[in-house]
């Protein structure tokens, strides 16, 4: 979108909102696949303010508004639980949202977008790739945290965003469907890809098997705990606030460490065409284990430990799979910067896949190695 534009859809956005700030600038911001996230200035009587303004991305989560009842209800525990320990920066850790000026967690404009508000956090940002181990190790505490605040969230179940976000044998299924349609004529060219995926049916219904069984628990979970939904301190590198709360509803402890392993351990970003580059980091491994379990241990059972190495292939798999899906679809779900880009994502996602399955019992040791 042109400078221009941006700036006039940022103004009427930022008059649906109870800012009590003068609106200055604002530009597209962030990496995220999904939603539109604009940064934008503001002027408080002479003070400079950042905000988040985010337009949801309806195509994916058709709710929007009960998305919103949920995030607002998570970030209020948050909050009242931060400020019941007199934690001096509870503003700062946890996203709040801005009330629109009829008092809601989100506002419509004219032609029908769905908009929310947040305080930028300052100080602190998110890694497409992480530079240190100890950065691993913050992120995986803070997501563990998360998870264990959103245990005692009460009241009713949270909605569920998006249906089988995290039900792998049905992402499988969708992408059978996707290879017979054929829509964009792309099939023939991702034999070996298609194969691959199909190859790991028994992979996909690993873990939604034992949830069906009633070994794995269902938990309040965030469900995209990719390493730039936590923010890091800039100073400290601690996880100073998770982020992207769009999918937090009921799902699995082990879809949120899966998605870290898929995220944090790898030696490459997600869509490197460089596959000889790409392997595992199992130093990297250790340390997210590490500050994960700080944070998890004391509510994991039994079952969730023993396939917490097993999860980081599984939502690698998982991931490979959908975006393979999408590009046979013709790219209409995840946002791309080139036209192969979708493709070349799900050939990282999958030689990375097939580096877990190297490394797999050796991960397992660095597991029990710290429990
Ligand atoms: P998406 O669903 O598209 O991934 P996110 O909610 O993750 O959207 O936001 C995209 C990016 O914007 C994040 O990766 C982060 O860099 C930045 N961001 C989002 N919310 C905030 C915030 N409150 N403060 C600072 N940065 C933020
Ligand atoms: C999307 O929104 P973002 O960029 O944090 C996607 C995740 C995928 C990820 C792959 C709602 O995450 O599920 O794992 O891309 N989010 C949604 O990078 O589909
Ligand atoms: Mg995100």
């Amino acid at each position: 979108m042109p400078t221009v534009l941006v700036a006039q859809t940022l103004r009427e956005v930022s008059a649906l909102f109870d800012m009590r700030a003068d609106f200055v600038h604002g530009y597209l911001y962030g990496s995220g696949h999904i939603n539109d996230t604009y940064c934008a200035h503001y002027d408080q009587a002479g003070l400079r303010l950042r905000y988040i303004h985010q337009r949801i991305n309806t195509n994916v989560f058709k709710t929007p508004i009960e998305l919103m009842e949920n995030v607002e209800r998570v970030t209020k525990h948050s909050l009242d639980r931060l400020l019941a320990e007199g934690n001096p920066e509870a503003r700062r850790r946890t996203l709040t949202c801005v009330p629109s000026i009829e008092g809601k967690p989100y506002a419509i404009d004219s032609a029908g977008n769905v908009w929310r508000t947040y305080p930028f956090i300052e100080r602190a940002r998110g890694y497409d790739e992480l530079e240190t181990n100890e950065q691993a190790f913050q992120a995986a505490k803070a997501f563990g945290s998360f998870q264990k605040l959103a245990a005692d969230l009460g009241g009713a179940r949270l909605h569920e965003t998006i249906p089988n976000f995290h039900n792998t044998p049905k992402r499988l299924e969708a992408l059978q469907v996707a290879i017979e349609a054929d829509s964009a004529n792309r099939a023939a060219e991702v034999k070996s890809e298609i194969e691959f995926a199909l190859a790991r049916a028994a992979d996909c219904a690993r873990i939604t098997g034992l949830i069906a069984s009633g070994e794995i628990p269902e938990r309040v979970t965030h469900n995209d705990t990719k390493l730039n939904n936590v923010l890091l301190d800039d100073v400290t590198a601690e996880g100073v606030c998770v982020i992207d709360l769009d999918t937090t509803m009921p799902g699995s402890a082990l879809y949120d460490f899966g998605d870290m392993v898929r995220t944090a351990t790898p030696t490459t970003r997600e869509d490197d065409t460089d596959l000889d580059k790409l392997d595992i980091r199992l130093d990297r491994f250790e340390s997210l284990v590490q500050g994960y379990l700080g944070s998890a241990k004391s509510f994991l059972n039994e079952a969730e430990v023993a396939n917490l190495a097993f999860s980081g292939k599984l939502l690698t798999l998982e991931c490979g799979i959908r975006f393979l899906t999408d590009y046979l679809q013709g790219d209409v779900y995840f946002k791309i910067k080139r036209p192969n880009h979708n493709i070349e994502r799900c050939r990282n996602q999958f030689a990375f896949v097939a580096a877990i399955e190297r490394k797999l019992s050796e991960m397992e040791k660095i597991v029990s190695g710290n429990l």
